[in-house]
């Protein structure tokens, strides 16, 4: 299918999904988002894309944010409607059965932040500048980033970045948990490094426990932990456990379809 701003085409198991708006730095326009939905649509059935790589063109930016021009004049009701599309958009990438890693290289504010956020791994180039803006617009961030930064970095910071608008630098996303790693250049190679390692587990067994952690995180522990047991049991169903312990076995190499 032909995006106008993304564009989605997959490599050695991979899919990319490219934001591709670098004039406006990437920014998540309603036909950006639109799209991107349509792309995690394509990635999550394409069996060829077995982990996904979302990035952003231009080399200046992942995303600067939700696009401000289309948001000046809505209405507290278009609002509404345009939040529940970046919402349920990024939902995706979490229910989706396969490992996404946001490359981020440049800035990733705002809807940028939270789409890095929706992401299971996130890699940043030193240059890379993430935060939450939006109160400097007179809004807050309404694409889960309320919800889903304080899970990752704890609330003290989260409310810091919030309120202040700050945006913080690689290094200290880094220390922060905010990302898992910071390379010089390129953060494209670093996440397609991890991809290759992926690649190389069972993929049923990746999904299943993306799923108990992502489920169980809506838990109580004890209730997560039960959780953990019935995911666990599914697996004993699959090819791939039956491949990869008996290959453990004999000494092998697992092939794991
Ligand atoms: N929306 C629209 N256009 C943008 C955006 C954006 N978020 N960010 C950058 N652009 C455009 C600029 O307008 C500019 O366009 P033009 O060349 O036509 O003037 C072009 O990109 C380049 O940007 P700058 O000239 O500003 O580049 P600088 O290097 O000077 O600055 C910055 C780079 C610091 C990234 C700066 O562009 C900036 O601060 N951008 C806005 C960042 C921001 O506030 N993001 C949060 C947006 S709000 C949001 O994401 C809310 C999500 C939840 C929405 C809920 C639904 C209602």
């Amino acid at each position: 299918m032909a995006f106008n701003t993304i564009i989605y085409e997959t490599n050695n198991g991979i899919g990319y999904i490219t934001i591709n708006r670098p004039k406006a730095l990437n920014a998540l326009s309603e036909e950006a988002l639109t799209e991107l939905s349509e792309a995690l649509d394509m990635a999550a059935k394409d069996d060829d894309a077995k982990v996904v790589i979302i990035t952003g063109a231009g080399g200046r930016a992942f995303v600067a944010g939700a696009d401000i021009s289309a948001m000046q004049h809505m209405t507290a009701v278009e609002a509404y409607d345009y939040a529940r599309l970046g919402q349920t958009t990024y939902n995706k990438i979490q229910d989706m059965p396969k490992i996404v890693i946001a490359a981020i290289d440049g800035f990733a504010l705002g809807g940028g932040c939270e789409l890095a956020l929706a992401c299971d791994i996130r890699v940043a180039s030193a240059k890379s500048q993430i935060g939450i803006p939006e109160v400097t617009l007179g809004v807050f961030p309404g694409f889960a980033g309320t919800q889903r930064l304080p899970r990752l970095v704890g609330t003290g910071i989260a409310k810091e970045m919030l309120a202040t608008a700050r945006k913080v630098h690689a290094d200290e996303a880094k220390e922060i948990g905010l990302v898992n790693y910071v390379v010089d250049e390129n953060p494209l190679a670093k996440a397609e490094e991890l991809a290759a390692q992926i690649c190389k587990n069972s993929m049923s067994a990746i999904a299943l426990g993306k799923k108990a952690m992502n489920e169980g995180m809506e838990m109580e522990l004890k209730k997560g932990i039960e959780h953990e047991a019935s995911l666990f049991a599914v697996a004993f169903t699959t090819e791939d456990q039956r491949e990869g312990m008996t290959a453990f076995l004999e000494k092998r190499p697992a092939n794991f379809k």
